[in-house]
């Protein structure tokens, strides 16, 4: 079994002619289903490899285009071995874009060519199939840089992107957010997930006030500890690739980072929130292996496009 098989999500370099049949066969894909995804993935063709400063491009193998080696070692049961190695594996820095905000086309093209190692497409409210398409769409017009969909709608789960992640949010009073939405994926979806490119990434959401806390109905942790606890669980029992301490809104406890990233062993340390410029973004990055900048992309351009280099000091 090679990506082929998994034409209907999304093939890197783009659509292929026996890729369409095969996705035509998808029953529970609504035509609509169809369409967003081959206009998106149509314009895949020419992204071949990462661009970022850490990321794959530096040997041919970042991850996207062409899967690194590692990724083709399967078990036996023809499902890839999780956790060695994922499409975003390299990644020091990302940025974040919500298909429910508006972006000009010159915002998106400065985006591409900053130097991220990837633009993550996601948000918590207001996500649709049709602005998540569309959104994928402009950035492959504006220029080469990995694009991965972190799934948050089973409604907007779209074709043509590089990778996908899957949020699991540990502090979640709701089963949904934990295993339901992934299971309903599965069930819609299975025959046609590009189980290579997708990275679980164990949420632990700590701004309270956040959309992201509300919708994923979170529970806040008492304290330190109850952070670490979760860090245990994701990176020890459940050995899932990424932690995500995720501060949406507000910048976080750098404390708490260093002290989470002193704790794992086996997954990478994702933060999120509150990045404004290149200062905070520094130190996020001196303990979070993958430093997410969202917000200040609509706020101050300039100083979200700093943020880039900052993280590889
Ligand atoms: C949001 O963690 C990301 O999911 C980034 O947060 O928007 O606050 O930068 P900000």
């Amino acid at each position: 079994m090679d990506g082929a098989d998994f034409g209907g999500i999304g093939q890197p370099g783009g659509f292929r002619e026996r890729d369409k049949a095969d996705n035509h066969r998808a029953g529970d894909m609504t035509p609509d289903d169809r369409e967003s995804g081959f206009a998106a993935g149509r314009n895949l063709a020419g992204n071949e490899g990462g661009t970022g400063p850490a990321g794959a491009a530096a040997d041919g193998l970042g991850g996207f285009g062409r899967p690194p080696a590692v990724l083709a070692q399967r078990s036996a049961s023809g499902v890839p071995d999780s956790g060695s190695a994922d499409f975003a594996g390299r990644w020091r820095h990302a940025f974040k874009l919500d298909p429910d905000r508006p972006v000009t086309d010159e915002a998106l093209r400065k985006i591409a060519a900053s130097g991220t190692d990837g633009i993550i497409v996601g948000g918590s409210s207001g996500v649709t199939q049709a602005n998540t398409a569309e959104l994928l769409a402009r950035i492959r017009r504006a220029g080469p840089v990995a694009v991965a969909l972190e799934v948050s709608s089973l409604e907007a789960v779209v074709p043509g992107f590089d990778g996908y992640f899957i949020p699991l949010v540990l502090n979640s009073r709701n089963r949904d957010f934990i295993i339901g939405h992934h299971l309903e994926a599965i069930r819609r979806f299975g025959p046609f997930m590009p189980w290579d490119r997708m990275a679980v990434l164990a949420y632990i959401i700590l701004n309270p006030d956040s959309t992201a806390a509300r919708v994923a109905e979170a529970d806040m942790p008492g304290d330190a500890n109850d952070v670490l606890a979760m860090a245990d669980l994701a990176d020890k029992l459940l050995k899932l690739p990424y932690v995500y301490l995720e501060y949406s809104g507000t910048y976080g406890d750098m404390d708490l980072v260093r002290r989470v990233k002193n704790r794992l062993v086996r997954s990478r340390l994702a933060y999120g929130g509150g990045i404004a410029g290149p200062e905070q973004a520094e130190a996020a990055a001196r303990h979070a292996d993958l430093t997410v900048v969202g917000n200040a992309l609509y706020h101050d351009l300039d100083r979200a496009l700093a943020t880039v280099r900052a993280v590889s000091r």
